[in-house]
């Protein structure tokens, strides 16, 4: 099989990249190794930045987006027993988040893809890319039927995700990877009950960091700082109920609704840089190539900004020859990566409890929840980051 982009990975990453191609003239081809289904039902992230809906908008994506996703203004910090708002309406100019699961992006994404005739195999196996630095790499798997295939193609999209093939097929000493591990993880549910307020609450309580979010107004979607190894047979929902209420407690009588847990998981904390995102011929994007802790919300807003950027480079390349776009790829990227990087950080930082910090940091890290829901110009730049820094194409 030939085509001009081959694709390893039908995550948010892959799926975009196909569908900006598509809309350019680009021909290419996504192999994924999971079936249609677990891509489609697969719980992650839940929140879209400003640049995101704007591409969704701008390449044909926003309809069902539009109809099913919540638009919010604004979020609250909650420490000490009370909420405080960060307004992003006031704050950015009229910016804001949706709140749109990251399943219902891949479901639009590959309805899009099939119904423009584009290809993607699912359920593949044995996946590796080789000649990355010749005139002709490819991509070598076996089918869903068990047929060995290969895929030629002028440039590969390594959009596989963290624990794919494509990073670790770049040849030792090339890459250098950045990486902190948080010691704790999150424990999430999904629950049929109304989330506690209309926007997300991010609170801090000596007991550890909770979340607030949702995925429409009668399920809520609620995270529980836990231990990394947290064993999730320790967590019977009766636990999970109490906790929540006891890190959201306060005087201004927010309650916590229980209702039927139909999801459960822990997801691991880490930070994680590859530079450069790119080697010969194969373009790193997304997961594959950094991982943010979810405390900022930016993953796979992540992902599909890195994607924008290859999409305009490989259209530049296809129009004029220039080479200049896919040169500059990784730099482009990395800055907003490392950007991103740092909110994501600060945003871990300020809103958990750290086992290892004593009183005194305690105390800098409440005092910086004050400032930041105190000072304008504070709250501005949490603003500014989280609805998302512009897309710098
Ligand atoms: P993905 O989504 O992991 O997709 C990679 C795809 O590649 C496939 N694959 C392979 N295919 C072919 N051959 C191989 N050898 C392959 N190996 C793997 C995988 O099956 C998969 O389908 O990476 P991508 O596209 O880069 O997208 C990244 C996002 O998924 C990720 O950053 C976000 O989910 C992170 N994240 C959040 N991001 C946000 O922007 N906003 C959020 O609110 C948010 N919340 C979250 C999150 C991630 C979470 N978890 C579970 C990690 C909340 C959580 C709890
Ligand atoms: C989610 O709704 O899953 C979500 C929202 C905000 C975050 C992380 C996850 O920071």
């Amino acid at each position: 099989m030939r085509t001009q982009v081959g694709i390893v990975g039908a995550g948010p990453a892959g799926l975009f990249l196909a569908h900006l191609l598509q809309l350019r003239g680009i021909e290419s081809m996504v192999i994924e190794t999971r079936s249609r289904e677990y891509v489609e039902t697969r719980v992650r992230a839940g929140l879209l930045e400003q640049g995101t809906v704007d591409l969704m908008e701008r390449t044909g994506l926003g309809d069902r987006m539009r109809r099913e996703g919540l638009a919010h203004h604004g979020i609250a910090l909650r420490f000490g027993g009370r909420s405080h708002r960060i307004d992003f309406d006031a704050l950015t100019g009229g910016k804001g988040v949706t709140v749109y699961a990251q399943q219902e992006v891949v479901k639009d994404l590959i309805a899009a893809r099939l119904a423009a005739g584009g290809d993607i195999h699912f359920e593949v196996r044995d996946v590796s890319v080789a000649d990355l630095e010749g005139p002709v790499p490819r991509i070598r798997f076996t089918d869903a039927a068990g047929n060995a295939r290969e895929i030629s193609c002028d440039f590969i999209g390594g959009c596989d995700g963290f624990h794919g093939i494509c990073r670790p097929s770049v040849p030792a000493g090339v890459l250098t990877e950045f990486e902190r591990v948080y010691p704790f993880a999150w424990l999430g549910i999904l629950s049929h009950s109304p989330p506690p307020s209309e926007e997300l609450i991010y609170a801090l309580h000596p007991r550890g960091f909770a979340l607030c979010s949702m995925r429409t107004p009668e399920i809520s979607r609620l995270y529980l700082q836990c231990a990394p190894d947290e064993d999730i047979a320790q967590w019977p929902d009766e636990r999970i109920w109490e906790e929540l209420r006891a890190r959201l407690a306060g005087d201004d009588g927010l309650t916590v609704a229980e209702g039927e847990i139909f999801q459960k998981g822990v997801t691991p904390m880490r930070s994680f840089v590859a530079a450069p995102m790119r080697y010969g011929a194969m373009f790193l994007a997304g997961d594959a190539a950094h991982i943010v802790p979810p405390t900022g919300a930016k993953g796979m807003n992540l992902a599909i900004a890195d994607v924008n950027v290859l999409a305009h480079a490989l259209d530049a390349f296809y129009a004029s020859g220039s080479t200049a776009g896919l040169d500059g790829y990784s730099d482009t990227c990395l800055r907003r990566v490392w950007k991103t990087q740092r909110f994501s950080w600060w945003m871990t930082s300020m809103l958990h409890r750290f086992d290892d910090r004593g009183p005194f940091d305690e105390r800098v890290q409440l005092a910086e929840l004050d400032y930041v829901t105190s000072s304008r110009a504070a709250a501005q730049t949490l603003a500014e980051n989280y609805v998302g820094l512009p897309f710098d194409i």
